[in-house]
Protein backbone atom coordinates (compact mmCIF):
# COMPACT_ATOMS: atom_id res chain seq x y z
CA UNK A 1 0.00 0.00 0.00
CA UNK A 2 2.57 2.24 1.71
CA UNK A 3 6.16 2.60 0.55
CA UNK A 4 8.53 2.35 3.43
CA UNK A 5 9.52 6.52 3.08
CA UNK A 6 5.99 7.28 2.61
CA UNK A 7 4.97 5.27 6.16
CA UNK A 8 7.40 7.24 8.43
CA UNK A 9 6.29 10.61 7.25
CA UNK A 10 2.90 9.74 7.81
CA UNK A 11 3.80 8.47 11.07
CA UNK A 12 6.11 11.82 11.52
CA UNK A 13 2.81 13.93 10.29
CA UNK A 14 0.67 12.42 13.01
CA UNK A 15 2.94 12.55 15.70
CA UNK A 16 3.53 16.12 14.75
CA UNK A 17 -0.42 16.89 14.59
CA UNK A 18 -1.16 14.29 18.06
CA UNK A 19 1.87 16.25 20.14
CA UNK A 20 -0.11 19.88 21.03
CA UNK A 21 -3.12 17.28 22.15
CA UNK A 22 -1.52 14.85 24.16
CA UNK A 23 0.02 17.68 26.50
CA UNK A 24 -2.90 19.03 26.79
CA UNK A 25 -4.87 16.21 27.77
CA UNK A 26 -2.15 15.70 30.59
CA UNK A 27 -2.15 19.22 31.58
CA UNK A 28 -5.56 18.97 31.60
CA UNK A 29 -5.96 15.82 33.50
CA UNK A 30 -3.41 17.67 36.04
CA UNK A 31 -5.76 20.18 36.32
CA UNK A 32 -8.48 18.10 37.46
CA UNK A 33 -7.30 15.57 39.45
CA UNK A 34 -6.24 18.89 41.57
CA UNK A 35 -9.38 20.19 41.72
CA UNK A 36 -11.24 17.03 42.43
CA UNK A 37 -13.16 16.38 38.81
CA UNK A 38 -11.07 13.60 37.70
CA UNK A 39 -13.78 10.93 38.29
CA UNK A 40 -16.40 13.11 37.44
CA UNK A 41 -14.70 13.62 34.30
CA UNK A 42 -13.84 10.96 33.80
CA UNK A 43 -17.32 8.99 34.29
CA UNK A 44 -19.20 11.42 31.60
CA UNK A 45 -16.52 10.64 29.18
CA UNK A 46 -16.69 6.80 29.30
CA UNK A 47 -20.32 6.96 29.56
CA UNK A 48 -20.36 9.29 26.14
CA UNK A 49 -17.74 6.91 24.44
CA UNK A 50 -19.84 4.13 25.40
CA UNK A 51 -23.27 5.26 24.27
CA UNK A 52 -21.40 6.59 20.60
CA UNK A 53 -19.58 3.32 20.23
CA UNK A 54 -23.32 1.26 20.82
CA UNK A 55 -24.75 3.73 17.87
CA UNK A 56 -22.27 3.20 15.23
CA UNK A 57 -22.05 -0.30 16.25
CA UNK A 58 -25.92 -0.50 15.79
CA UNK A 59 -26.01 1.40 12.50
CA UNK A 60 -22.92 -0.45 11.22
CA UNK A 61 -25.15 -3.83 11.38
CA UNK A 62 -28.51 -2.27 9.81
CA UNK A 63 -26.70 -1.00 6.38
CA UNK A 64 -23.36 -2.70 5.28
CA UNK A 65 -21.00 -0.52 5.03
CA UNK A 66 -20.54 0.35 1.13
CA UNK A 67 -16.87 -1.28 0.39
CA UNK A 68 -14.79 1.51 -1.97
CA UNK A 69 -14.67 0.36 -5.19
CA UNK A 70 -11.42 -0.13 -6.64
CA UNK A 71 -10.33 0.63 -9.94
CA UNK A 72 -10.80 -2.01 -12.22
CA UNK A 73 -10.00 -2.84 -15.33
CA UNK A 74 -10.07 -6.27 -16.53
CA UNK A 75 -9.20 -7.76 -20.31
CA UNK A 76 -13.28 -8.90 -20.55
CA UNK A 77 -12.77 -13.03 -20.87
CA UNK A 78 -15.04 -13.01 -24.42
CA UNK A 79 -12.94 -10.93 -26.21
CA UNK A 80 -11.19 -13.14 -29.64
CA UNK A 81 -7.75 -13.09 -29.63
CA UNK A 82 -7.19 -10.16 -31.68
CA UNK A 83 -8.79 -7.76 -29.24
CA UNK A 84 -6.78 -9.67 -26.54
CA UNK A 85 -3.75 -8.76 -28.50
CA UNK A 86 -5.07 -5.24 -28.52
CA UNK A 87 -5.95 -4.90 -24.90
CA UNK A 88 -1.89 -6.10 -24.09
CA UNK A 89 -0.63 -3.16 -26.12
CA UNK A 90 -2.91 -0.96 -23.55
CA UNK A 91 -1.58 -2.98 -20.58
CA UNK A 92 1.84 -2.14 -21.58
CA UNK A 93 1.43 1.17 -22.49
CA UNK A 94 -0.05 1.90 -18.77
CA UNK A 95 2.68 0.28 -17.10
CA UNK A 96 5.07 2.40 -18.98
CA UNK A 97 3.13 5.43 -17.84
CA UNK A 98 2.80 4.56 -14.17
CA UNK A 99 6.40 3.30 -13.92
CA UNK A 100 7.18 7.47 -15.26
CA UNK A 101 8.97 5.87 -18.65
CA UNK A 102 6.38 7.99 -20.46
CA UNK A 103 6.31 11.54 -18.43
CA UNK A 104 2.86 12.81 -17.28
CA UNK A 105 3.62 15.78 -15.79
CA UNK A 106 1.34 18.48 -17.12
CA UNK A 107 -1.97 17.85 -19.56
CA UNK A 108 0.71 18.36 -22.45
CA UNK A 109 2.24 15.04 -21.61
CA UNK A 110 -1.11 13.80 -20.96
CA UNK A 111 -2.40 14.47 -24.03
CA UNK A 112 0.29 13.30 -26.29
CA UNK A 113 -0.14 9.95 -24.28
CA UNK A 114 -3.53 9.65 -25.30
CA UNK A 115 -3.06 10.62 -28.77
CA UNK A 116 -0.51 7.70 -29.14
CA UNK A 117 -2.82 5.30 -27.30
CA UNK A 118 -5.37 5.89 -30.54
CA UNK A 119 -2.90 6.05 -32.44
CA UNK A 120 -1.60 3.00 -31.60
CA UNK A 121 -4.83 0.99 -31.24
CA UNK A 122 -5.99 1.79 -34.67
CA UNK A 123 -2.51 1.07 -36.34
CA UNK A 124 -3.19 -2.35 -34.59
CA UNK A 125 -6.69 -2.91 -36.66
CA UNK A 126 -5.32 -0.94 -39.69
CA UNK A 127 -1.72 -1.48 -40.20
CA UNK A 128 -1.92 -0.41 -43.88
CA UNK A 129 -2.92 3.22 -43.55
CA UNK A 130 -0.51 5.63 -41.60
CA UNK A 131 -3.61 8.08 -40.49
CA UNK A 132 -5.34 4.70 -39.20
CA UNK A 133 -7.87 6.60 -36.71
CA UNK A 134 -9.87 7.81 -39.56
CA UNK A 135 -11.07 4.36 -40.16
CA UNK A 136 -14.04 4.52 -38.70
CA UNK A 137 -17.37 5.34 -39.50
CA UNK A 138 -19.07 8.04 -37.90
CA UNK A 139 -22.03 6.25 -36.46
CA UNK A 140 -19.84 3.99 -34.54
CA UNK A 141 -17.49 6.69 -32.79
CA UNK A 142 -20.95 8.81 -31.85
CA UNK A 143 -22.11 5.20 -30.51
CA UNK A 144 -18.93 5.07 -28.64
CA UNK A 145 -19.42 8.74 -27.19
CA UNK A 146 -22.92 7.90 -26.30
CA UNK A 147 -21.55 5.30 -24.14
CA UNK A 148 -18.72 7.62 -22.62
CA UNK A 149 -21.27 10.14 -21.83
CA UNK A 150 -23.55 7.65 -19.85
CA UNK A 151 -20.72 5.99 -17.74
CA UNK A 152 -19.51 9.68 -17.08
CA UNK A 153 -23.17 10.74 -16.07
CA UNK A 154 -23.55 7.37 -13.93
CA UNK A 155 -19.79 8.47 -12.43
CA UNK A 156 -20.99 11.99 -11.13
CA UNK A 157 -25.11 10.47 -10.24
CA UNK A 158 -23.16 8.31 -8.11
CA UNK A 159 -19.80 10.02 -6.40
CA UNK A 160 -20.56 13.70 -6.66
CA UNK A 161 -22.52 15.11 -3.35
CA UNK A 162 -25.17 16.89 -5.04
CA UNK A 163 -24.95 16.67 -8.01
CA UNK A 164 -28.51 16.07 -8.99
CA UNK A 165 -29.44 19.64 -7.04
CA UNK A 166 -26.30 21.67 -8.12
CA UNK A 167 -27.22 23.40 -11.63
CA UNK A 168 -24.81 24.56 -13.88
CA UNK A 169 -25.32 28.03 -12.68
CA UNK A 170 -24.13 26.94 -9.11
CA UNK A 171 -21.37 25.99 -10.38
CA UNK A 172 -20.44 28.69 -11.52
CA UNK A 173 -21.15 30.74 -8.48
CA UNK A 174 -18.58 28.14 -6.66
CA UNK A 175 -15.66 28.40 -9.08
CA UNK A 176 -16.34 32.26 -8.69
CA UNK A 177 -16.16 32.26 -5.45
CA UNK A 178 -13.71 29.87 -4.53
CA UNK A 179 -11.37 31.81 -7.34
CA UNK A 180 -12.16 35.01 -4.84
CA UNK A 181 -11.43 33.25 -1.79
CA UNK A 182 -8.47 31.45 -2.56
CA UNK A 183 -5.85 34.06 -3.07
CA UNK A 184 -7.50 36.25 -0.33
CA UNK A 185 -7.09 33.21 2.25
CA UNK A 186 -3.62 32.83 0.84
CA UNK A 187 -2.53 36.17 1.39
CA UNK A 188 -3.70 36.28 5.42
CA UNK A 189 -2.63 33.36 5.97
CA UNK A 190 0.84 34.35 4.89
CA UNK A 191 0.46 37.23 6.50
CA UNK A 192 -0.77 35.07 9.61
CA UNK A 193 2.78 33.34 9.65
CA UNK A 194 4.74 36.40 9.19
CA UNK A 195 3.10 38.04 12.28
CA UNK A 196 3.37 34.90 14.43
CA UNK A 197 6.88 34.72 14.32
CA UNK A 198 7.99 37.25 16.53
CA UNK A 199 4.46 36.45 18.97
CA UNK A 200 5.57 32.46 19.38
CA UNK A 201 8.78 31.69 17.56
CA UNK A 202 8.47 28.18 19.18
CA UNK A 203 5.32 27.51 18.23
CA UNK A 204 5.49 29.27 14.90
CA UNK A 205 8.79 26.56 14.21
CA UNK A 206 6.91 23.69 15.29
CA UNK A 207 4.34 24.88 13.19
CA UNK A 208 6.46 25.09 9.64
CA UNK A 209 7.80 21.58 10.56
CA UNK A 210 4.42 20.11 10.79
CA UNK A 211 3.46 21.68 7.24
CA UNK A 212 6.20 20.80 5.43
CA UNK A 213 6.31 16.63 6.61
CA UNK A 214 2.41 16.44 6.11
CA UNK A 215 3.17 18.04 2.63
CA UNK A 216 6.22 15.57 1.96
CA UNK A 217 3.64 12.86 2.50
CA UNK A 218 0.79 14.15 0.92
CA UNK A 219 2.77 14.65 -2.13
CA UNK A 220 4.26 11.03 -2.24
CA UNK A 221 0.37 9.58 -2.09
CA UNK A 222 -0.84 12.59 -4.77
CA UNK A 223 1.98 10.83 -6.96
CA UNK A 224 0.60 7.31 -6.25
CA UNK A 225 -2.79 8.77 -6.98
CA UNK A 226 -2.22 10.17 -10.17
CA UNK A 227 -0.28 7.41 -11.44
CA UNK A 228 -3.58 5.37 -10.57
CA UNK A 229 -5.80 7.61 -11.99
CA UNK A 230 -3.17 7.54 -15.29
CA UNK A 231 -3.91 4.05 -15.41
CA UNK A 232 -7.31 4.18 -15.14
CA UNK A 233 -7.70 6.32 -17.99
CA UNK A 234 -5.43 4.62 -20.31
CA UNK A 235 -7.41 1.50 -19.61
CA UNK A 236 -10.50 2.53 -19.93
CA UNK A 237 -10.25 4.42 -22.71
CA UNK A 238 -8.15 1.78 -24.61
CA UNK A 239 -11.36 -0.49 -23.55
CA UNK A 240 -13.55 2.11 -25.64
CA UNK A 241 -10.56 2.28 -28.67
CA UNK A 242 -10.66 -1.51 -29.19
CA UNK A 243 -14.44 -1.40 -29.14
CA UNK A 244 -14.47 0.97 -31.53
CA UNK A 245 -11.54 -0.19 -33.91
CA UNK A 246 -12.67 -3.53 -34.15
CA UNK A 247 -16.03 -2.64 -35.05
CA UNK A 248 -17.39 -4.80 -31.90
CA UNK A 249 -19.85 -2.36 -31.04
CA UNK A 250 -23.72 -2.54 -31.82
CA UNK A 251 -25.47 0.32 -33.14
CA UNK A 252 -28.87 -0.60 -32.67
CA UNK A 253 -29.27 -3.39 -29.53
CA UNK A 254 -33.33 -3.88 -30.09
CA UNK A 255 -32.39 -4.92 -33.17
CA UNK A 256 -29.22 -7.08 -32.46
CA UNK A 257 -31.48 -8.78 -30.01
CA UNK A 258 -33.82 -9.73 -32.81
CA UNK A 259 -31.91 -10.94 -35.43
CA UNK A 260 -29.89 -12.98 -33.01
CA UNK A 261 -33.22 -14.55 -31.39
CA UNK A 262 -34.23 -15.65 -34.92
CA UNK A 263 -30.52 -17.08 -35.54
CA UNK A 264 -30.82 -18.71 -32.42
CA UNK A 265 -34.25 -20.11 -33.69
CA UNK A 266 -32.76 -21.43 -36.65
CA UNK A 267 -29.91 -23.33 -35.35
CA UNK A 268 -32.53 -25.09 -32.68
CA UNK A 269 -34.91 -26.23 -35.42
CA UNK A 270 -32.41 -28.00 -37.15
CA UNK A 271 -32.74 -30.30 -34.07
CA UNK A 272 -36.48 -30.06 -33.64
CA UNK A 273 -38.95 -28.23 -35.78
CA UNK A 274 -41.11 -27.32 -33.26
CA UNK A 275 -39.43 -24.13 -31.49
CA UNK A 276 -40.78 -21.76 -28.81
CA UNK A 277 -40.56 -17.96 -29.96
CA UNK A 278 -38.34 -16.75 -27.67
CA UNK A 279 -35.39 -19.58 -27.99
CA UNK A 280 -34.36 -20.89 -23.89
CA UNK A 281 -30.70 -21.03 -23.09
CA UNK A 282 -28.65 -23.97 -25.03
CA UNK A 283 -24.76 -24.28 -26.60
CA UNK A 284 -24.02 -25.90 -30.31
CA UNK A 285 -22.00 -28.86 -29.36
CA UNK A 286 -20.14 -30.25 -32.63
CA UNK A 287 -19.01 -34.05 -32.38
CA UNK A 288 -16.00 -34.74 -34.66
CA UNK A 289 -13.47 -37.78 -35.15
CA UNK A 290 -12.45 -40.21 -37.40
CA UNK A 291 -14.62 -43.04 -39.13
CA UNK A 292 -15.87 -45.00 -36.45
CA UNK A 293 -14.45 -43.77 -33.54
CA UNK A 294 -18.28 -43.82 -31.87
CA UNK A 295 -19.57 -40.45 -32.61
CA UNK A 296 -23.43 -40.88 -33.20
CA UNK A 297 -22.72 -43.72 -29.94
CA UNK A 298 -21.89 -40.80 -28.09
CA UNK A 299 -24.75 -38.76 -28.98
CA UNK A 300 -26.87 -41.90 -27.39
CA UNK A 301 -25.08 -41.75 -24.30
CA UNK A 302 -25.22 -38.35 -23.80
CA UNK A 303 -29.01 -37.79 -24.61
CA UNK A 304 -29.86 -40.80 -22.39
CA UNK A 305 -32.09 -42.30 -25.58
CA UNK A 306 -30.96 -43.97 -28.50
CA UNK A 307 -32.25 -42.14 -30.98
CA UNK A 308 -29.39 -41.58 -33.35
CA UNK A 309 -28.87 -44.22 -36.11
CA UNK A 310 -25.51 -46.65 -35.22
CA UNK A 311 -24.06 -48.98 -37.47
CA UNK A 312 -20.55 -50.92 -37.39
CA UNK A 313 -20.83 -49.35 -41.21
CA UNK A 314 -20.30 -46.13 -41.76
CA UNK A 315 -23.27 -44.42 -41.40
CA UNK A 316 -23.35 -41.03 -40.64
CA UNK A 317 -23.02 -39.64 -44.12
CA UNK A 318 -24.31 -35.92 -43.51
CA UNK A 319 -24.80 -33.41 -40.35
CA UNK A 320 -26.89 -34.40 -38.06
CA UNK A 321 -28.35 -31.98 -35.20
CA UNK A 322 -30.60 -33.61 -32.08
CA UNK A 323 -31.20 -32.08 -28.90
CA UNK A 324 -30.51 -33.09 -25.68
CA UNK A 325 -32.63 -31.53 -22.50
CA UNK A 326 -31.43 -31.06 -19.10
CA UNK A 327 -32.75 -32.73 -16.11
CA UNK A 328 -36.30 -31.07 -14.83
CA UNK A 329 -36.01 -29.92 -11.95
CA UNK A 330 -37.16 -32.34 -8.67
CA UNK A 331 -37.28 -35.35 -11.61
CA UNK A 332 -35.17 -37.61 -9.55
CA UNK A 333 -35.41 -41.10 -11.95
CA UNK A 334 -34.00 -39.08 -14.84
CA UNK A 335 -30.13 -39.91 -14.20
CA UNK A 336 -29.32 -37.23 -16.97
CA UNK A 337 -26.98 -34.38 -14.62
CA UNK A 338 -28.38 -31.26 -14.86
CA UNK A 339 -26.54 -28.30 -17.29
CA UNK A 340 -27.37 -24.61 -17.55
CA UNK A 341 -29.37 -25.24 -20.76
CA UNK A 342 -29.81 -26.98 -23.18
CA UNK A 343 -27.43 -29.14 -25.98
CA UNK A 344 -27.70 -29.11 -29.85
CA UNK A 345 -25.44 -32.04 -30.55
CA UNK A 346 -24.29 -31.81 -34.00
CA UNK A 347 -23.14 -35.40 -35.75
CA UNK A 348 -20.40 -35.01 -38.27
CA UNK A 349 -19.32 -37.79 -40.87
CA UNK A 350 -16.24 -39.35 -40.10
CA UNK A 351 -13.06 -38.50 -41.82
CA UNK A 352 -10.65 -41.19 -42.56
CA UNK A 353 -7.44 -42.02 -41.13
CA UNK A 354 -5.25 -41.00 -43.85
CA UNK A 355 -5.57 -37.82 -42.53
CA UNK A 356 -4.67 -36.18 -45.98
CA UNK A 357 -7.13 -33.28 -45.61
CA UNK A 358 -9.09 -33.82 -48.40
CA UNK A 359 -12.42 -34.71 -46.31
CA UNK A 360 -12.29 -32.31 -43.34
CA UNK A 361 -14.25 -29.79 -44.85
CA UNK A 362 -17.52 -31.09 -43.66
CA UNK A 363 -15.93 -31.01 -40.18
CA UNK A 364 -14.23 -27.94 -40.34
CA UNK A 365 -17.37 -26.12 -41.70
CA UNK A 366 -19.21 -27.35 -38.19
CA UNK A 367 -16.41 -26.48 -36.03
CA UNK A 368 -16.30 -22.64 -37.65
CA UNK A 369 -20.68 -22.63 -36.31
CA UNK A 370 -19.31 -24.82 -33.27
CA UNK A 371 -19.87 -23.35 -29.21
CA UNK A 372 -17.91 -26.38 -27.74
CA UNK A 373 -16.17 -29.27 -29.61
CA UNK A 374 -16.10 -33.13 -28.50
CA UNK A 375 -13.08 -34.95 -30.79
CA UNK A 376 -13.94 -38.21 -30.58
CA UNK A 377 -10.39 -40.78 -30.58
CA UNK A 378 -10.63 -44.16 -30.44
CA UNK A 379 -8.84 -46.59 -28.09
CA UNK A 380 -9.01 -49.02 -31.06
CA UNK A 381 -7.69 -47.12 -33.34
CA UNK A 382 -3.44 -46.95 -33.24
CA UNK A 383 -3.22 -44.43 -35.92
CA UNK A 384 -4.20 -41.05 -35.04
CA UNK A 385 -2.52 -38.59 -37.65
CA UNK A 386 -5.55 -37.91 -39.02
CA UNK A 387 -6.95 -36.40 -35.64
CA UNK A 388 -3.43 -34.74 -35.42
CA UNK A 389 -4.01 -33.33 -38.57
CA UNK A 390 -7.56 -32.19 -38.25
CA UNK A 391 -6.66 -30.39 -35.04
CA UNK A 392 -3.80 -28.81 -36.61
CA UNK A 393 -6.29 -27.19 -39.81
CA UNK A 394 -8.26 -26.00 -36.71
CA UNK A 395 -6.16 -24.08 -35.23
CA UNK A 396 -4.43 -22.87 -38.07
CA UNK A 397 -7.86 -21.58 -39.40
CA UNK A 398 -9.14 -19.73 -36.21
CA UNK A 399 -5.23 -18.35 -35.82
CA UNK A 400 -6.01 -16.98 -39.13
CA UNK A 401 -9.25 -15.72 -38.12
CA UNK A 402 -8.16 -14.06 -34.64
CA UNK A 403 -11.68 -12.36 -34.34
CA UNK A 404 -13.25 -15.79 -34.17
CA UNK A 405 -12.88 -17.55 -30.84
CA UNK A 406 -11.83 -21.26 -31.42
CA UNK A 407 -14.44 -23.19 -29.15
CA UNK A 408 -13.47 -24.77 -26.09
CA UNK A 409 -12.62 -28.32 -27.29
CA UNK A 410 -13.09 -31.57 -24.86
CA UNK A 411 -11.19 -34.94 -26.60
CA UNK A 412 -13.01 -38.30 -25.90
CA UNK A 413 -11.25 -41.00 -25.68
CA UNK A 414 -13.90 -44.27 -26.42
CA UNK A 415 -13.74 -47.81 -26.68
CA UNK A 416 -12.26 -48.09 -22.81
CA UNK A 417 -13.98 -51.69 -23.17
CA UNK A 418 -11.74 -52.87 -25.68
CA UNK A 419 -8.33 -51.69 -23.53
CA UNK A 420 -6.71 -54.66 -22.38
CA UNK A 421 -7.41 -57.21 -20.90
CA UNK A 422 -10.51 -56.79 -23.47
CA UNK A 423 -12.72 -59.33 -21.93
CA UNK A 424 -12.50 -57.61 -18.23
CA UNK A 425 -15.34 -54.96 -17.65
CA UNK A 426 -15.62 -54.35 -14.04
CA UNK A 427 -16.41 -50.28 -13.74
CA UNK A 428 -15.43 -47.80 -12.40
CA UNK A 429 -11.81 -47.04 -13.35
CA UNK A 430 -10.01 -44.31 -11.47
CA UNK A 431 -8.76 -42.26 -14.02
CA UNK A 432 -8.50 -38.85 -12.72
CA UNK A 433 -5.83 -37.25 -10.43
CA UNK A 434 -3.84 -40.70 -10.53
CA UNK A 435 -0.54 -40.25 -7.83
CA UNK A 436 2.49 -41.55 -9.17
CA UNK A 437 3.09 -45.21 -7.33
CA UNK A 438 -0.48 -45.86 -6.68
CA UNK A 439 -1.82 -48.99 -7.09
CA UNK A 440 -3.88 -49.75 -10.89
CA UNK A 441 -5.74 -52.62 -12.10
CA UNK A 442 -4.01 -53.41 -15.72
CA UNK A 443 -7.16 -51.84 -16.69
CA UNK A 444 -6.40 -48.63 -15.09
CA UNK A 445 -2.83 -48.83 -16.43
CA UNK A 446 -4.06 -49.00 -19.99
CA UNK A 447 -6.05 -46.38 -19.82
CA UNK A 448 -3.41 -43.47 -17.89
CA UNK A 449 -1.03 -45.05 -21.17
CA UNK A 450 -3.60 -44.39 -23.83
CA UNK A 451 -4.92 -40.61 -22.13
CA UNK A 452 -0.59 -40.06 -21.96
CA UNK A 453 -0.56 -41.30 -25.71
CA UNK A 454 -3.76 -39.18 -26.80
CA UNK A 455 -2.19 -35.82 -25.11
CA UNK A 456 0.90 -36.48 -26.67
CA UNK A 457 -0.61 -37.80 -30.43
CA UNK A 458 -2.52 -34.64 -30.20
CA UNK A 459 0.07 -31.99 -28.74
CA UNK A 460 -2.39 -31.39 -25.73
CA UNK A 461 -1.82 -28.43 -23.12
CA UNK A 462 -1.21 -30.13 -19.62
CA UNK A 463 -4.84 -28.09 -18.72
CA UNK A 464 -6.68 -29.56 -21.64
CA UNK A 465 -9.50 -31.98 -20.54
CA UNK A 466 -9.34 -35.46 -22.14
CA UNK A 467 -11.98 -37.55 -20.67
CA UNK A 468 -12.16 -41.23 -21.25
CA UNK A 469 -15.92 -42.98 -22.13
CA UNK A 470 -17.63 -46.17 -23.08
CA UNK A 471 -20.75 -45.83 -25.00
CA UNK A 472 -21.25 -49.42 -26.03
CA UNK A 473 -24.64 -49.32 -25.27
CA UNK A 474 -24.74 -52.04 -23.04
CA UNK A 475 -21.52 -50.57 -21.14
CA UNK A 476 -22.40 -46.84 -20.93
CA UNK A 477 -19.48 -45.53 -18.51
CA UNK A 478 -18.36 -41.92 -17.26
CA UNK A 479 -20.89 -39.82 -19.34
CA UNK A 480 -23.15 -38.66 -16.71
CA UNK A 481 -19.77 -38.13 -13.96
CA UNK A 482 -17.09 -37.64 -16.03
CA UNK A 483 -17.96 -36.05 -19.44
CA UNK A 484 -20.96 -34.19 -18.57
CA UNK A 485 -19.68 -32.13 -15.52
CA UNK A 486 -16.35 -30.99 -17.83
CA UNK A 487 -19.52 -29.51 -20.53
CA UNK A 488 -20.63 -27.61 -17.43
CA UNK A 489 -17.14 -26.24 -16.79
CA UNK A 490 -16.60 -24.94 -19.87
CA UNK A 491 -20.38 -23.81 -20.50
CA UNK A 492 -19.19 -19.65 -19.96
CA UNK A 493 -16.41 -20.00 -22.60
CA UNK A 494 -19.12 -21.61 -24.79
CA UNK A 495 -21.18 -18.86 -24.48
CA UNK A 496 -18.50 -16.34 -24.97
CA UNK A 497 -17.91 -18.39 -28.38
CA UNK A 498 -21.55 -18.09 -28.98
CA UNK A 499 -21.84 -14.86 -28.56
CA UNK A 500 -18.93 -13.74 -30.24
CA UNK A 501 -20.60 -15.40 -33.08
CA UNK A 502 -23.55 -13.76 -33.37
CA UNK A 503 -22.05 -10.44 -33.01
CA UNK A 504 -19.66 -11.27 -36.17
CA UNK A 505 -22.37 -12.64 -38.00
CA UNK A 506 -24.61 -9.24 -37.42
CA UNK A 507 -21.99 -7.16 -38.27
CA UNK A 508 -21.17 -9.39 -41.30
CA UNK A 509 -24.50 -7.37 -42.73
CA UNK A 510 -24.23 -4.05 -43.45
CA UNK A 511 -26.31 -4.21 -46.58
CA UNK A 512 -29.53 -4.04 -43.83
CA UNK A 513 -28.46 -0.91 -42.85
CA UNK A 514 -27.38 0.35 -46.06
CA UNK A 515 -31.08 -0.72 -47.64
CA UNK A 516 -32.67 1.19 -44.83
CA UNK A 517 -30.90 4.86 -45.28
CA UNK A 518 -30.97 4.51 -48.81
CA UNK A 519 -34.91 3.97 -47.96
CA UNK A 520 -34.92 6.85 -46.03
CA UNK A 521 -33.44 9.31 -48.12
CA UNK A 522 -35.22 8.53 -51.42
CA UNK A 523 -38.47 8.93 -49.20
CA UNK A 524 -37.72 11.96 -48.04
CA UNK A 525 -35.96 13.56 -51.40
CA UNK A 526 -39.26 12.40 -53.31
CA UNK A 527 -41.37 14.71 -50.64
CA UNK A 528 -39.19 17.79 -51.12
CA UNK A 529 -39.84 17.18 -55.07
CA UNK A 530 -42.67 16.67 -54.89
CA UNK A 531 -43.32 19.76 -52.61
CA UNK A 532 -41.35 21.70 -54.81
CA UNK A 533 -43.54 21.55 -57.61
CA UNK A 534 -46.79 21.82 -55.75
CA UNK A 535 -47.95 18.72 -55.61
CA UNK A 536 -47.79 17.94 -51.78
N1 LIG B 1 -17.12 -51.89 -27.66
C1 LIG B 1 -17.55 -50.67 -27.91
N2 LIG B 1 -18.28 -50.44 -29.01
C2 LIG B 1 -18.71 -49.19 -29.25
C3 LIG B 1 -18.39 -48.12 -28.39
N3 LIG B 1 -18.96 -47.01 -28.90
C4 LIG B 1 -19.59 -47.35 -30.03
N4 LIG B 1 -19.43 -48.66 -30.25
C5 LIG B 1 -19.92 -49.42 -31.40
O1 LIG B 1 -19.12 -49.03 -32.51
C6 LIG B 1 -19.89 -48.95 -33.68
C7 LIG B 1 -19.73 -47.65 -34.38
O2 LIG B 1 -20.23 -46.62 -33.57
P1 LIG B 1 -20.83 -45.29 -34.14
O3 LIG B 1 -21.32 -44.54 -32.97
O4 LIG B 1 -21.76 -45.54 -35.25
O5 LIG B 1 -19.53 -44.62 -34.71
P2 LIG B 1 -19.44 -43.29 -35.58
O6 LIG B 1 -18.20 -42.59 -35.23
O7 LIG B 1 -20.69 -42.51 -35.46
O8 LIG B 1 -19.31 -43.86 -37.04
P3 LIG B 1 -19.48 -43.07 -38.43
O9 LIG B 1 -20.65 -42.20 -38.30
O10 LIG B 1 -19.64 -44.14 -39.41
O11 LIG B 1 -18.21 -42.33 -38.64
C8 LIG B 1 -21.32 -49.27 -33.24
O12 LIG B 1 -21.61 -50.60 -33.50
C9 LIG B 1 -21.32 -49.02 -31.74
O13 LIG B 1 -22.24 -49.84 -31.05
C10 LIG B 1 -17.62 -48.39 -27.22
O14 LIG B 1 -17.29 -47.53 -26.41
N5 LIG B 1 -17.23 -49.69 -27.04
MG1 LIG C 1 -21.95 -41.76 -36.82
Amino acid sequence: MFSRRQQVLWFLALISLLVPYLGLMIIGGYALWQNGWFWIYGSVTAGVTALVCGLAFYLHKRRDLQALEPLKFECPQDWPPREQAAWSKVEHLAQQATRGEIPVESIDDFRALLVRLVREIAQHYHPEHDDAYLDTPLPQLLKIVEKVCQELRQVVQNHVPGAHILTLRDWRTIKEAYDFFEPLYRLIYWAYRIGSIPVSPVSALWREIRGFVAGQALNLSVKELKAELVSYVIHRMGFYLIELYSGRIILDDKEFAEVRRQAEQRELQTAEPEVPDTPPEFIRIVIVGQLKAGKSSLINALRGTWQAQTDVLPCTDQVQCYLMRPLAEGDVNDPRPVLPGLLVLVDTPGYDSLGDGRNFAPSLDEVKKADMVLLVCSARTAGRKADHEFLQAVRQWFQAHPHWIMPPLIVVGSFIDELRPRHEWNPPYRWRDVKEGESLSPKEQALQLFLEALRRDLELASGDPVIPVCTHPERTWNIAEGLIPTVAAYWEKARAVRDNRHREAYQKTPYRLLWRQVKNATGSTIRLALKKIGIR
